[in-house]
């Protein structure tokens, strides 16, 4: 599957650095090496995963463009699987570009975004949730989000995609065996309750599967947290408690927050995204109107939804909206403003959030906020899930796949158990196949991984 021709890019990022790499992959990189690199030491400089020191020359003028270190990787022990050329400058985008430039000239074209690893992804040196691991840790933004990621990069997802198809195979087989012979007298059908067995713990440890991704996204992108309450309930002065910074603007004045402000925070090492948004109120003009439509939709967004009361007044049908409305969500109800005199009454508050814990917390004092960062992180855990499988979802297009999968090894299940011909089931099963295989990318068409590849950086 090797490429014919040999692309090149700039591999770190854009800027001033201490040094930069400028990287070619392809069968004409030891060319390349060749025509450019002048060694400091007269031996040959392109020994296969050796470093050389030496300069780099424009391969026309002949002109030092800079001095360098330079490593030769010899197919096929290379992350591409193809001959690779790393060529370290000093990290100045200049130098950097004029360096490109003379390896282009030297007979590469440049790389289209996420190439190298497409090349890799075809050389068969990762599977395709491989290579998206590769861009999934270099957007990672917890502890947690990397560790999932170096998981999938070495190769725990794909594993159980291995296993899953295996389990589906030996399923098919048998099906197919009894759909050869059927015809003939005196061949016993597989018996059916073992086979439905078997596809039913396949679809379970789908299931398990697509279940975490719930657990992944969080990781990877931060939960969403969004506070609501009614207009100068303490939203805003929350927020920036939890945040412990003076982000959102607070005045005594109701309707102060028109559009909703989000940012980013950690409650123990999770990740989350903290959202301030418009008090609910009769909106006074459109621009408020708007800003409280948003916040229903972000409402609709959240992991979490924390309902922020006012203590210091009488419970309102705003707050009784603001209930009503999230009655189905994942919500921790908290009563701001515990350092004035209580006004509102618990026995004016609705059934739906009597029975939960109402935690009294002070915006402008402090009081009760590590107690409410607790109650978010295990409410966290509730919209997390507990998941079980071997390894975390993290990316949408796989949940999709394996949500596809699931689906088709149901339908095989009905018609099984429903009598209908094995071929139904055996066609299903073989969907269910394809489905699980366009995870690791067994089975997976071009415009997807141009898709795929296309949100890669240059140079990756
Ligand atoms: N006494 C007291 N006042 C608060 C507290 N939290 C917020 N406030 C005040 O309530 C008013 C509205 O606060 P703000 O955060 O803008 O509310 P929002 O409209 O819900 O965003 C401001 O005058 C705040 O200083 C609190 O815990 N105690
Ligand atoms: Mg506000």
């Amino acid at each position: 599957m090797t490429q014919a021709d040999t692309i090149a890019a700039i591999a770190t990022p854009p800027g001033t650095g201490g040094i930069g790499i400028v990287r070619a992959s392809g069968p004409g990189a030891e060319r390349i090496g060749r025509a450019l690199f002048r060694p400091s030491k007269t031996s040959n400089p392109l020994l296969s995963h050796r470093l050389s020191h030496g300069k780099i020359v424009c391969p026309t003028t002949g002109r030092i463009l800079d001095e360098v270190l330079l490593v030769f990787m010899r197919a096929p022990r290379s992350f591409t699987g193809e001959d690779t050329l790393e060529i370290h400058c000093h990290g100045g985008p200049l130098i950097l570009e004029e360096v490109l430039t003379a390896v282009l000239r030297a007979g590469a074209r440049p790389a289209e975004p996420g190439e190298f690893t497409r090349r890799a992804f075809l050389n068969g040196r990762l599977d395709l949730a491989q290579a998206e691991a590769v861009q999934e840790m270099i957007t990672a933004r917890s502890q947690r989000g990397l560790d999932l990621a170096l998981g999938h990069l070495r190769g725990d997802l794909s594993r159980s995609i291995g296993e899953l198809r295996a389990a589906l195979l030996d399923v098919l087989a048998l099906l197919e065996a009894e759909i050869d012979f059927q015809e003939e007298d005196g061949v016993e059908a597989s018996p059916r309750d073992a086979l439905l067995d078997r596809l039913r713990d396949i679809a379970a440890r789908i299931g398990g599967l697509t279940a975490s991704y719930g657990e992944g996204r969080m990781a990877r992108e931060g939960a969403r947290v969004v506070i609501t309450g009614k207009a100068n309930a303490g939203k805003s002065s929350l927020f920036n408690r939890l945040l412990g910074e003076d982000r959102a603007i607070v005045t005594p004045h109701a309707g102060t927050t028109r559009d909703f402000i989000e940012e980013g925070a950690s409650i123990r090492g999770v990740p989350v995204r903290y959202v301030d948004t418009a008090g609910i109120r009769a909106a006074r003009d459109p621009a408020e109107r708007e800003g409280i439509d948003r916040v229903w939709r972000q409402a609709a967004a959240a992991d979490v939804v924390v309902i922020l009361l006012d203590g210091s007044v009488p419970f309102t049908t705003e707050d009784r909206d603001i209930v009503a409305a999230n009655r189905d969500r994942n919500v921790v109800v908290a009563m701001n403003k515990s350092d004035l005199p209580a006004v509102l009454r618990e026995d004016s508050l609705p059934g739906e959030i009597t029975g939960r814990e109402i935690l009294r917390v002070s915006a402008r004092t402090g009081e009760g906020i590590p107690a409410l960062r607790d109650a978010v992180f295990a409410a966290l855990g509730r919209a997390a899930g507990a998941s079980r499988s071997e390894a975390v979802l993290t990316n949408l297009r796989h949940k999709v796949a394996l949500e596809r999968s699931c689906a088709s090894l149901r339908a095989a299940e009905q018609g099984l158990s429903g009598g209908l011909s094995p071929e139904f089931a055996a066609f299903d099963l073989r969907e269910a196949l394809g489905a699980l295989g366009e995870v690791t990318g067994q089975t997976i068409g071009e415009e997807v991984l141009d898709r795929i590849f296309s949100t890669f950086c240059i140079g990756k």
